[in-house]
């Protein structure tokens, strides 16, 4: 079982590389790491289990936040459309995006982060997603609001690449070109 003690903190650099296309169909070792990756998320967001294991409660989990190279993200959570998204994957790409772009007015966080960093995190108001599901069925998912964000999260950890790299250095809370403030 995956817990807090699994999770690499910022200062390693596995955050800060790309990690490596996973060859399919899926090893069962990959199989089963995924699994594991959207089991956390489960479990983070239960409470009883939780609390018992000391789990900082996720919405997304990419693989090299576990210390492994490989472009592999879980994601577990309800938009608030009441849409459910639990979805473990390869290979996710963005295939496409909108101009306009969207951020969360309350900042974003991370699993890895154990620090709170102030600001707006610019990111795509819309983008559609191709990936393998754990299943092993090819998926096109239109994204937006919300959603769109947390996958762009966890996708950007596939690329070494972290919220607050967005953040704007000189006014944290500047106002983003063309997009819409989500909350
Ligand atoms: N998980 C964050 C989490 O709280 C992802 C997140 C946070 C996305 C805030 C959007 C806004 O679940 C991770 O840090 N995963 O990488
Ligand atoms: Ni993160």
């Amino acid at each position: 079982m995956i817990t807090m003690e699994d999770i690499v903190r910022e200062g390693d650099p596995i955050l800060n590389k790309a990690a490596e296309e996973v060859p399919l169909p899926p090893s069962d070792e990959d199989l089963n790491t995924l699994r594991e990756m959207l089991m956390y998320l489960q479990n983070s967001q239960d409470e009883e289990i939780s609390k018992k294991y000391n789990l900082r409660p996720g919405v997304g989990l990419a693989a090299p936040q576990i210390g492994l190279a490989k472009r592999m993200i879980a994601v577990h959570f309800t938009d608030f459309d009441d849409n459910k998204y639990s979805y473990g994957l390869f290979n996710p790409k963005i295939i496409s995006h909108s101009v306009e772009k969207a951020y969360l007015s309350t900042g974003e966080g991370c699993l890895s982060v154990d620090r709170e960093v102030p600001g707006y995190v610019p990111r795509y108001a819309r983008i559609t997603v191709k990936a393998i599901d754990i299943e092993g069925n090819p998926l096109k998912i239109r994204l937006k609001g919300y959603a769109a964000i947390v996958f762009q999260h966890e996708i950007d950890h596939l690329n070494g690449v972290m919220f607050y790299d967005h953040i704007n250095k000189e006014n944290p809370f500047a106002e983003p070109e063309n997009a819409k403030a989500i909350e």
